[in-house]
């Protein structure tokens, strides 16, 4: 009886673990083919699954901006300003961490990482270096205040970077690969963080304290953006319920699209191998070591109740995508208070993104060893912070962590074009770590609820005629 319990309420996710297995076997019985697949007939197959997303991209702002403000704006100031910090403070603890372990991995596996340096390396004259830290760095300020919210949500849709790959153009879902050459593409144009939504997160934040400051002429706009949340919170669930097909067709077009997959994956493997094994330790000892002495308790129940956002998370490789279904499995089956939840997970999605962080540590430093150049200890410092910077900036969309990448390289002076020796396995390795940014921001949000319930049972006390959520 207790295995039909067990069964009906995770069916959904067993369905989605599903629908990624079916996939994989599809895309790589379709790759068999000789003949490449051309774009249309790969849009065809990944047409289902690129419906799912983007209905899961559609209800993002509606049901991100009204929780966040909902949340903020029933939160007494005080609470919101403990809950907030202690979510940023987790934030840049575990993405820290998950660099220092990145460095560490990468660099005692030398030997057998960098391989012989590339002899036919000339510098691509045709590559415009990509804005420096600072530009980038006040990128990402700028973002948190845009001067038009209506433009800001629009241009949250817009691809991170262009880059002019043969004379095509990348698209969000990806680097587009050359049949004859991978390693012949120049990185052109500049690149804007427009892509995330932090510049939504700050304002709707902002809104959420100015209603709180506001008591009782603020009741109605909160009572408004709380129901708002409801409903779309409700619109989520019905989006869910097509997770196990979208993803598998997500990931059969992914498959039928790849190319140099095998020989980049034999060339680099110890690479592939090394990110695959920090994003393990990182997201399976690591995150739920600190879980588990902050809120003492074992995070394997907690772990397998978010394996709907994780499995979606691996699908789509989109964490701002995912969101909705991250916090629809943390209030759902973690029963995490939406004010919390819906708080903390938008920043987290944006800003927290431990796997990225600790991606692009290893990669950095594996094509300085590739190209033969040796690091400094001040240089391995520089793509540390780089490297947090660069994925507190990246968007939650596919491949953003390769783009920002073009940062650290150019931190240490590489040249942005060798982001071109790892684009053909990219695609594998961002599902991974978008799954681990998803993760951490989960644990994240149960580590704060944990941290800040009492506070919140007290505000349920005081506060008697408070639009309660769900
Ligand atoms: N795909 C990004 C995300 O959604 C992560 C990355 O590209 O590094 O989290």
């Amino acid at each position: 009886k207790s295995y039909v319990k067990v069964l009906r309420e995770n069916f959904l996710t067993l369905a989605t673990m599903g629908g990624v297995i079916f996939g994989v076997i599809l895309g790589v019985c379709l790759k068999l083919r000789e003949a490449p697949w051309s774009d249309r007939e790969i849009m065809y197959v990944s047409f289902i699954g690129d419906l799912f997303l983007q209905m899961l991209k559609c209800v993002i702002i509606p049901l991100i901006i009204p929780s966040l403000i909902a949340s903020v704006g029933s939160l007494d100031l005080s609470l919101s300003a403990r809950v907030g910090g202690v979510a940023v403070a987790y934030y840049l603890l575990t993405t820290v961490s998950a660099v220092i372990l990145g460095i560490i991995l990468v660099t005692s596996i030398q030997p057998g990482i960098g391989g012989e340096p590339r002899a036919d390396q000339e510098e691509s004259e045709a590559s415009t270096r990509i804005a420096l830290t600072p530009d980038t760095l006040m990128d990402l300020l700028r973002n948190c205040f845009p001067p038009n919210i209506i433009q800001a949500t629009i241009q949250q849709y817009r691809t991170t970077l262009i880059l002019d790959f043969e004379g095509e153009q990348v698209t969000e879902s990806g680097f587009i690969r050359n049949a004859s050459d991978p390693y012949s593409w120049t990185v052109a144009g500049s690149w804007s963080n427009g892509t995330n939504i932090l510049g939504l997160v700050v304002f709707s934040i902002v809104t959420g304290i100015a209603i709180a400051f506001c008591g009782e002429d603020g009741k109605p706009l909160l009572n408004f953006f709380a129901s708002v949340s409801i409903v779309m919170m409700k619109v989520t669930t019905w989006i869910i319920h097509l997770a196990p097909i979208g993803v598998c067709f997500l990931i059969t077009g992914q498959l039928m699209e790849m190319n140099n997959f095998g020989d980049t994956l034999a060339r680099f493997g110890w690479y592939f191998g090394t990110v695959l094994l920090g994003l393990l330790i990182h997201g399976g000892i690591v995150l739920p070591t600190i879980y588990t002495v902050i809120t003492r308790t074992l995070p394997f129940q907690f772990i397998f109740n978010m394996g709907n956002a994780l499995i979606t998370a691996f699908g789509t490789a989109s964490s701002s995508a995912t969101l909705p279904v991250t916090i629809e499995s943390l209030e759902e089956k973690n029963g995490i208070d939406p004010r919390v939840a819906r708080f903390v997970l938008p920043i987290g999605a944006t800003i927290n993104m431990d796997g990225t962080a600790l991606y692009e540590a290893i990669a950095a430093i594996f094509i300085a060893q590739y190209r033969g150049v040796s690091l400094s200890i001040g240089n391995v410092i520089a793509i540390s912070i780089t490297a947090t910077a660069a994925s507190i900036g990246a968007a939650g969309i596919p491949q953003a962590g390769l783009v920002t990448m073009v940062m650290v390289l150019d931190t240490v002076g590489l040249p942005a074009d060798d982001v071109a020796l790892i684009v053909a396995v990219d695609w594998l390795l961002d599902r991974f770590r978008t799954t681990i940014n998803v993760l951490g921001d989960a644990l994240g949000a149960g580590i704060v609820y944990h941290l800040s319930k009492n506070d919140l049972e007290d505000l349920e006390e005081v506060e008697d005629e408070e639009l309660t959520y769900g």
